[in-house]
């Protein structure tokens, strides 16, 4: 067209401009993403940036104009399409698509009787890239052939942009530490990748664990059931009479130790209202609990309370194995007459709650869009327990009955901020500032449940329910077992590493009388057969690896799942194996024969996992239950 000398390269850098432009825009108008700093917000600006400079710049190896322009208009047009595919999507499910969702056939039904409602006309505005690049493909000249002295350029050109890749990654990770072992919020994700990275992330994790479920077949099966069923234990049948037929009330109580039970800090009593329920004639107190979690976190408490079965090592199961088969607590509850539900004020992508719930059949998600969070009523990482739970009783009040709740508490998370309204006693002085803030948000949470108790109460509740509660995971990490050992007032070893592990849990049972301190060897691999023993459900051909806490003979051995375990005698952790009287290192040959059964169990949990193997058990893998997410109405 005109006389104006264009550089060589003037359409590939339009084009990237142009869909890095759109894109951004793209994230402001479309997508309810809370940007809360100007470092989120430079995260958001720039993450469209490496992954356009690398798939646009792909077009520099093309030798002629002609395929380099339909290889650019090509790339527009698929970049735009992911975006606008993902904004409809949005509008519907309020989260990012993920691939096994799109396998979830289900789905497909509301997909498609939505999609067309919720296509704007606005969305042509997705697209404004492609016009462009077609514009400038067909009004700039260019060099007909890619010259072989633009070697060098290619190669500066694509250093930097591994080089943009990489500050990219590291403002996110200062941003969000873990995010990518640990931090499953397809939110955070898109937040701080961008979308195109999050989606090859997600293809590159699903495709791991396809390949994986393809080679496997039922003989696998087989294998597992004997060895699960050779270590079965009977259930004890004292305790029906007074659960079945109740509402469960299962409760997570995050973050929370059993060092802060009946313990004081500086004078203060950590936890007086659980401290009461230890000694209550209505309550279960296990002492000696450990729990079982690996990365997943939250998520991975979530899964053994469900399914009796061991998480992934190194990676959150609730992100890469939702599309499995399950045979979970909350399936076998529903299909035993309770309305099953999860109570969580967090939005519904958090550890891909909302497609995980679908694969684990929970009827009802009533996620943060269920709550009113009024102001003061956050916190840290959201609402508040107290109010949390003050509203999930009024949503209770309606739910058909018996129903059964898992409700996840938040405001006991690390790093355990407060409103000074809520610090009932004052922080502890070690150099752990963690550790110091850790006793007063501890505190805080045993105050909503003592509200909760009360509203329980109030409201008609109580009687008919019962209420088990359980620390998902520790809340002090190993980095601070120089505070640690100041508090505990000793020097911490592996050993007490080990012992550290333990959470409390906690059944209550309004008007059974024979509450009493229970000191077996236990982990959260017991809950569900022990919930579903309470509630008269037969679970003895389910495959779980825990068994029923009032069994007789329930067996003192627990393992984590990085292989660390605890028996009556003996506490193997780090490859040493030491006295559990005494806590002084012993003949690793006692260990032996643990070690060898502990590595087997986390092997055949990981092949039931990893091959889906669940879908070749009897009755199962036809249904996909729907999961019904609650928002305000
Ligand atoms: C988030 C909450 C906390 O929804 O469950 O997760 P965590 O970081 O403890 O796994
Ligand atoms: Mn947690």
């Amino acid at each position: 067209m005109s006389r104006f000398n264009w550089p060589k390269h003037s359409v590939l850098v339009i084009a990237v401009l142009a869909t890095w432009l759109t894109t951004y825009f793209g994230y402001l108008t479309s997508f309810n993403m809370s940007i809360d700093n100007m470092v989120q917000q430079l995260i958001l600006f720039i993450n469209p940036l490496s992954f356009l400079l690398l798939v646009y710049g792909a077009a520099l190896f093309i030798k002629t104009s002609k395929r380099r322009n339909a290889y650019l208009i090509t790339i527009s047009a698929i970049t735009s399409i992911i975006m606008f595919a993902n904004a409809v999507f949005y509008r519907f499910f309020s989260d990012f698509i993920t691939i096994p969702l799109l396998f979830q056939t289900n789905n497909f039904g509301d997909l498609s009787s939505s999609v067309m409602a919720n296509i704007h006309g606005t969305d042509i505005f997705f697209f404004t890239d492609v016009i462009i690049v077609a514009l400038a493909v067909k009004f700039i000249p260019q060099p007909t052939e890619t010259v072989r002295q633009f070697k060098m350029g290619r190669r500066i050109y694509f250093i930097a942009t591994a080089a943009l890749f990489m500050v990219n990654l590291g403002l996110a990770e200062a941003e969000r530490p873990q995010l990518l072992t640990r931090s499953f919020d397809r939110e955070l994700l898109v937040k701080n990748i961008g979308t195109y990275n999050y989606h090859i992330y997600d293809l590159i994790i699903q495709s791991k664990s396809h390949a994986q479920r393809v080679l496997a077949d039922g003989s696998e099966l087989s294998e597992v059931e004997n060895y699960v069923h050779a270590n079965h234990k009977e259930p004890s049948v004292d305790m029906f009479e007074d659960a079945k037929g109740r509402n469960i009330i299962t409760i997570s109580l995050e973050s929370l130790q059993s060092f802060v039970i009946n313990q004081e800090m500086d004078g203060h009593v950590i936890t007086p209202f659980l401290n009461e329920l230890t000694k209550d004639k209505d309550t279960f107190y296990f002492d000696n609990f450990y729990h079982q979690t690996g990365l997943g976190k939250t998520s991975d408490a979530e899964f053994i309370v469900e399914n009796s079965i061991y998480p992934r090592n190194g990676s959150a199961v609730f992100f890469t194995h939702s599309g499995n088969t399950f045979d979970s607590m909350s399936e076998k509850l529903a299909d035993n007459g309770y309305f099953t539900n999860v109570m969580h004020a967090n939005n519904r992508s958090f550890w891909n709650r909302d497609i995980m719930y679908k694969a684990l059949g929970i009827e009802k998600f009533y996620d943060v869009e269920s709550y009113n969070i009024g102001e003061g009523q956050a916190v840290n990482w959201g609402m508040k327990d107290i109010p949390y739970f003050e509203q999930s009783v009024q949503m209770m009040k309606d739910m058909p009955q018996p129903f059964s709740s898992r409700m996840l508490t938040l405001t006991n998370h690390h790093p355990f901020d407060l409103d000074d309204e809520d610090m009932l006693i004052p922080p502890y002085t070690s150099n752990s500032k963690t550790l110091n803030k850790y006793f007063q948000t501890s505190r805080y949470l045993d105050e909503s449940i003592k509200v909760f108790f009360d509203e329980l109460k109030e409201n008609g509740l109580y009687d008919n329910s019962i209420i088990v509660m359980y620390g998902d995971h520790y809340g002090i990490s190993e980095n601070h077992n120089k505070a640690m050992g100041m508090y505990l007032d000793k020097e911490i070893t592996p050993f007490d590493n080990a012992e550290l592990q333990k959470v409390p849990f906690f059944i209550h049972i309004p008007g059974n009388g024979k509450g009493k301190v229970m000191h077996e060897l236990a982990g959260q691999m017991d809950i569900r057969p022990t919930v579903l023993n309470l509630a008269g459900i037969d679970a003895k051909d389910d495959l779980q690896f825990g068994s029923d806490l009032f069994s007789k003979e329930h067996e003192d051995f627990v393992i984590f799942r990085d292989g660390r375990f605890v028996t009556d005698k003996y506490v193997y952790a780090h490859e040493v194996c030491y006295d559990a009287e005494t806590g002084e290192p012993t003949d690793g040959e006692l260990c032996a024969p643990y070690v060898e059964r502990a590595t087997k169990e986390l092997e055949f949990s990981d092949t039931i996992i990893n091959g889906d193997l669940l879908r070749f058990k009897d009755g199962q893998g036809d249904q996909q239950p729907q999961t019904e997410i609650k928002g305000k109405e």
